[in-house]
């Protein structure tokens, strides 16, 4: 394929739809395609024939965890924990819906370069997240090369807090620190969205964004795009459970970072040690095939003059 843009991933690209024809996907597969491209997520069928076992192994190795009664129909479910991240580490089914080869491979073929998950999280209940999306907290360089799988490990009720989002917003630009006029890098925040609330919520009321909600079947799954605001809604009835499994995937050949404490323009960047639960092993932080070095100090003889001694040297400093 002759792809001018390769720094960007082929299904947000603008050249995607002159693309498309030559990745040689299947009819679901380009539903799938069309999905993301437009609206920034798609619905599929999670294709594992073991996956009632697999969930019900899950809620029964994970439910004690949470501190709740699942067995009584009465009980809060949402009185304890709601999340119990990377239990893949623990957790063999956890790991292989993480790991599933056919999503691995259609990422791959969408995106234009290998994928592999980084990050499990497993509720038993609604997030209740507001909206955001998860670039402020896990980016890369290029940018948008990072997505979320949502999986639904039973059917989902409007009363049980049910993944929304914007469709389209994936398209909206970006939130980076520089963008929103803060300085990010060694800052202190008890969550990573808080500062771009207010720009996102202006995005939304600019574009008169219209939130849909996701009531998911069990087994349905749901890509979203790195840049797509999505959220939990509010759990109206805390008896029941919303159990569900998101995976956060990032592809080759990039610098993964968190853009809430980066600031791109000064080249501070909070990079993070990344470890592929695919095959367990590092992912380094490259650009164009080469790993990323600390930067390297400058030898004196090509030190940038100080601002001061230009200053001096422009204008005549005396000495
Ligand atoms: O499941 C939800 O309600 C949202 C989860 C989410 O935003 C995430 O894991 O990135
Ligand atoms: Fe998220």
């Amino acid at each position: 394929m002759n792809n001018p843009l390769p720094g960007v991933p082929l299904i947000e690209s603008p050249l995607f739809p002159s693309l498309a024809s030559s990745l040689g996907l299947n009819a679901d597969e380009a539903r799938i395609a069309d999905d993301l491209f437009h609206k920034g997520f798609a619905v599929f069928d999670f294709p594992d024939p073991d996956l009632d076992a697999r969930i019900d192994r899950i809620q029964g190795q994970l439910g004690p965890r949470f501190g709740v009664d699942f067995a009584d129909p009465a009980s809060n479910k949402t009185a304890g924990e709601r999340r119990v991240q990377d239990a893949w580490s623990q957790d063999e089914d956890v790991r292989a819906i993480a790991a599933n080869p056919r999503v691995l491979e259609l990422l791959g073929t969408l995106y234009g370069r290998p994928a592999f998950p980084f990050q499990t999280l497993n509720f038993p209940v609604g997030t209740q997240q507001d909206a955001h999306s998860d670039s402020v907290h896990f980016s890369s360089l290029p940018e948008r090369f990072m997505c979320g799988v949502w999986l639904a490990m039973e059917d989902i009720s409007a009363d049980a807090g049910p993944l929304f989002y914007y469709p389209g917003s994936h398209r909206w630009p970006v939130m980076t620190n520089a963008m929103i006029g803060r300085r990010g890098y060694g800052s202190d925040l008890s969550s990573a969205q808080d500062p771009f609330a207010p720009a996102w919520e202006a995005l939304r009321q600019a574009h008169g964004a219209e939130r849909e909600v996701f009531l998911a079947r069990k087994g349905q799954a749901l890509i979203w795009c790195a840049n797509l605001l999505h959220g939990g809604s509010v759990q109206t009835d805390p008896r029941l459970t919303r159990w569900s499994q998101v995976t956060h995937y990032y592809f080759e050949d990039c610098v993964y970072y968190t853009p809430a404490f980066s600031d791109e323009i000064t080249g501070q960047l909070q990079v993070r040690s990344i470890k592929a639960i695919s095959d367990g092993k590092a992912r380094p932080n490259r650009y164009l095939g080469e790993e990323l070095r600390p930067p390297q100090p400058v030898a004196a003889s090509v030190r940038p003059l100080s601002l001061g001694r230009r200053v001096k040297r422009l204008f005549g400093g005396g000495n």
